[in-house]
């Protein structure tokens, strides 16, 4: 890894850009896993760095959703691999979440690195690699159709990190509720979700854990209201607003 000076004033994000290249340097992350990250360091500079009032809310009715999900599934790919794949074991763990590798550009000897560095993180049982359990969900064309039918083709509640549109709308589709974490709140994945985290993977999953923790001693009745109170769409708006009041604070002083 290339020496970022802890004093660089860009280092966090920096440090988050050499773990997608050290990812895709061990085959985890796809190419277009690359540009990815670079559309969301993009989103990220507007949103100002930082895990805002909107994100926070929406962390939370995540959480209270989740914790209330029968089979909830944690949708694994290249990038969430390679950005936190200790963090998204320990999520599984906490919450009884399954995981499931499922890869929009397929590749079996990525989903196969995937696997390791999963178990290399504590995980037992990843699901997404039988072909003997796989399953199509309709209405979607791409790789990311096959899933598994005792993990996402069964579940409830789905949290697909850095999703595409089509599955989001398939998996809405089949019924499913679906939370999902992406930087840019006017995308197509932001606005079918059901709860939109509108945040870095990498600094939200810390705060989801941690908000899983604190409300698994609330009761179903409160988590659900907590549920009922959140407004995607109109978290999306929030979301927005702060890239707007971020821009017009930089237009000021430029
Ligand atoms: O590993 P694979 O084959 O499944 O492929 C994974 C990628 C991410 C390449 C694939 O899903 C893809 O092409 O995604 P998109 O359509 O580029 O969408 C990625 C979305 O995630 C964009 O809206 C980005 O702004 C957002 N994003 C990128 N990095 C982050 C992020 N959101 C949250 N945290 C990030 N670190």
């Amino acid at each position: 890894m290339p020496l970022i000076p802890k004093s660089h004033p860009r280092v966090k994000s920096l440090l988050i850009r050499e773990k997608l290249v050290e990812g895709f340097d061990n085959g985890l992350v796809a190419k277009e896993g690359l540009l990815a990250q670079g559309r969301g360091e993009a989103f990220d500079y507007l949103l100002g760095e930082k895990t805002g009032r909107a994100a926070s809310n929406a962390i939370r009715a995540a959480a209270a959703q989740i914790l209330l999900a029968k089979t909830p599934v944690i949708s694994v790919n290249g990038n969430i691999a390679a950005l936190c794949p200790r963090q998204i074991v320990k999520l599984s763990k906490q919450t009884n979440a399954k995981l499931e590798v499922n890869l929009f550009y397929t590749n079996e000897k990525r989903k196969k690195t995937i696997i390791r560095i999963l178990k290399k993180n504590g995980a037992s049982e990843i699901l997404g690699s039988s072909a003997s359990s796989s399953r199509k969900l309709p209405g979607i064309d791409s790789a990311r159709r096959i899933v598994d039918k005792d993990g996402i083709f069964a579940a409830d509640v789905v949290v697909v990190p850095l999703e595409d549109g089509d599955r989001t709308m398939a998996l809405r589709n089949a019924g499913k509720i679906v939370i999902t974490f992406d930087l840019n709140p006017l995308s197509r994945t932001s606005h079918t979700a059901d709860i939109t985290i509108v945040d870095n993977v990498t600094r939200a999953i810390d705060l989801l854990i941690t908000q899983c923790k604190k409300l698994s001693k609330r009761n179903q009745k409160s988590l659900q209201k907590i549920i009922d109170d959140f407004d995607n769409r109109k978290n999306l708006r929030d979301n927005v607003m702060q890239i707007k009041n971020n821009l017009a604070r930089r237009a000021k002083i430029a």
